[in-house]
């Protein structure tokens, strides 16, 4: 088990696009098990493989208080259910200190295969599709900062460079 480095924006790997794992080995649950540990030390309730700079489609999350509801997304795929759309305020590992409103589909169905190789569905609203949107946009490259407009973006743009340079200072 290992810790590792989350890729911080505006690494430019963090608009890979992830690739399907083809087969669940031993090396995709070494990776997974990292991927946990490095969630629960970094406080998240999801990562996806791309901000550890492994550029599979691998989603762990755990949206419980206790870490007690592991779970993990294997090629995940999501069909909308209902396209009302749920207002929330989203944050990203990622892009630390950031925090903004973005609307995404609040029902949608999920498809994944599991640790064990095995294909599930599972219904999601909520707390659980505004992540699993999140995590599947990460192995596309996508930032839940593009969705902001251009003024908001630029404004989160300068705040970070900022944030930067002074890092460099202290
Ligand atoms: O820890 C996280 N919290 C969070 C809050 C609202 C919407 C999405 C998230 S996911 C985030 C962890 C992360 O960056 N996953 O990619
Ligand atoms: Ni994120």
């Amino acid at each position: 088990m290992a810790i590792l480095p989350i890729l911080k924006y505006p690494d430019p790997r963090l608009r890979n696009k992830a690739k399907e794992v083809q087969t669940v080995n031993k090396k995709t649950q070494s990776l997974i098990d990292d991927m946990f540990e490095t969630m629960i030390d970094a406080k998240g309730i999801g990562l996806a493989a791309t901000q550890v700079d492994v550029h599979k489609r691998v989603i762990v999350m755990d949206l419980s208080e206790d870490r007690s509801d592991p779970r993990i997304f294997i090629n995940p795929s999501i069909e909308v259910l209902d396209e009302t759309t749920q207002p929330y305020d989203e944050g990203c590992l990622s892009i630390p200190g950031v925090y903004e409103t973005v609307e995404r589909p609040n029902h949608v169905m999920i498809t994944a295969t599991d640790r064990n190789g095995d294909i599930f569905n599972e219904e999601a609203t909520g707390l659980l599709a505004v992540c699993i949107q999140h995590e599947i946009d990460h192995l596309e490259g996508i930032l839940f900062i593009d969705y902001l407009s251009k003024l908001k973006k630029s404004i989160i743009i300068k705040k970070l460079s900022k944030l930067k340079s002074n890092t460099a200072i202290l």
